[in-house]
């Protein structure tokens, strides 16, 4: 009986000295000293013993008992000051660390000239109107004057949902649609700011997601001077004092007449660069006359009231302000490039 002790006090003690957690230790105490354990066992086994051997045996139970509680409990705040540690480590933060400061947001280029733009219009007493960017075939073409067999709808190759509803290629359908809400040949003076959409290439000068203003002005009497003084005031509050603008006949099927408006270089004002192509003009603008079966078809007498209407591209007054070379820098949303504004 006196080695069998002997014995378990050593496999008791090595398996103490390589418990490495706190679960595992307390798994040799189970196994050596919890109620069913190996020495609880051998008291058990006391009972076969001699009066003279019993007192004896029990000693040295007791004795086994005490050293392998007092090695439990060595090992066990051994372990939990080695957690402590680890934990101490893992979750140890620099407190004189620089804070990480959160960057104010600012707005994007295109928002920046979008509201330089209506800030203009408005100023001249324009209503900014909003419209649905999945329109219909309706307010998209025919409203303009753009039939269904028409071939300018080829020029704009859609993005069609379904053979009625398309993503709209312009702002017109807004101005479309704010006519059909006056009545009497009431006056209009709007602009139709917004996202359009073109089945286009996506490269440094084209996305098929861009960004247009339209502006529509309805009234007794409007004329194709009333265009000009416009747009040439316009010109000057966005680009400058000094930018003169020159017309070029063109046609749309929903203005006549029509005109490209060229806005002399804000680069070199005139004298021909880079930006210019060596013209001295910037094509920025078209614009027209609103061509009477327009008027008709949207409720409005064109006996009774005339009106003109413009459209220019954000994307590319945007570019000639910031001196950018690539329309894929206003999409691509790299914050080195957006930081800058
Ligand atoms: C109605 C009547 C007439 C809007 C117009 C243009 C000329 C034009 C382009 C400029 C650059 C589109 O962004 S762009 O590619 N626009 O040239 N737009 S007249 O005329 C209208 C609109 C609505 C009811």
């Amino acid at each position: 009986m006196e080695q069998q002790i002997k014995n378990l006090r050593e496999r008791a003690q090595g398996a103490i000295k390589n418990s490495s957690t706190l679960k595992e230790l307390d798994d040799v105490r189970v196994k050596f000293l919890g109620k069913k354990g190996e020495l609880t066992s051998l008291l058990r086994g006391m009972s076969q013993l001699s009066a003279e051997e019993r007192p004896l045996v029990g000693k040295f139970v007791n004795e086994a008992r005490a050293q392998l509680e007092t090695l439990i409990a060595e090992k066990n705040s051994e372990l939990k000051a080695a957690e402590l540690e680890k934990k101490l480590t893992s979750e140890k933060i620099d407190v004189t660390l620089s804070g990480r400061r959160v960057h104010d947001g600012h707005l994007h280029p295109l928002t920046l000239t979008l509201n330089r733009v209506k800030e203009i219009f408005v100023s001249m007493g324009y209503s900014v109107e909003e419209g649905p960017e999945v329109e219909t075939d309706y307010y998209n073409f025919e409203a303009l004057n753009l039939p269904k067999d028409h071939p300018a709808r080829d020029m704009q190759d859609s993005f069609y949902i379904t053979e009625e509803i398309l993503l709209r290629t312009q702002t017109s359908p807004v101005q479309a649609r704010t006519m059909e809400r006056h009545k009497n040949n009431e006056p209009i003076r709007m602009i139709a700011p917004g996202r359009v959409y073109r089945r286009d290439d996506y490269d440094a000068s084209h996305s098929p997601m861009f960004t247009q203003v339209e502006g529509l002005v309805i009234d007794k009497g409007i004329s194709f001077a009333d265009l000009k003084g416009t747009l040439e005031d316009f010109s000057k509050k966005i680009f400058g004092e000094k930018t003169k603008i020159r017309l070029r006949p063109s046609f749309f099927p929903f203005t006549e007449p029509s005109a490209e408006v060229d806005v002399s270089c804000v680069m070199c004002h005139g004298s021909g660069c880079k930006v210019c192509q060596g013209t001295g003009w910037l094509e920025i603008l078209g614009a027209g006359m609103v061509h009477p079966d327009v008027l008709k078809m949207s409720g409005y007498d064109p006996e009774e009231v005339s009106g003109f209407a413009f459209g220019m591209g954000i994307e590319r007054i945007a570019m000639l302000t910031y001196g950018l070379d690539d329309m894929r820098l206003l999409y691509d949303n790299d914050v080195r490039f957006l930081k800058q504004f």
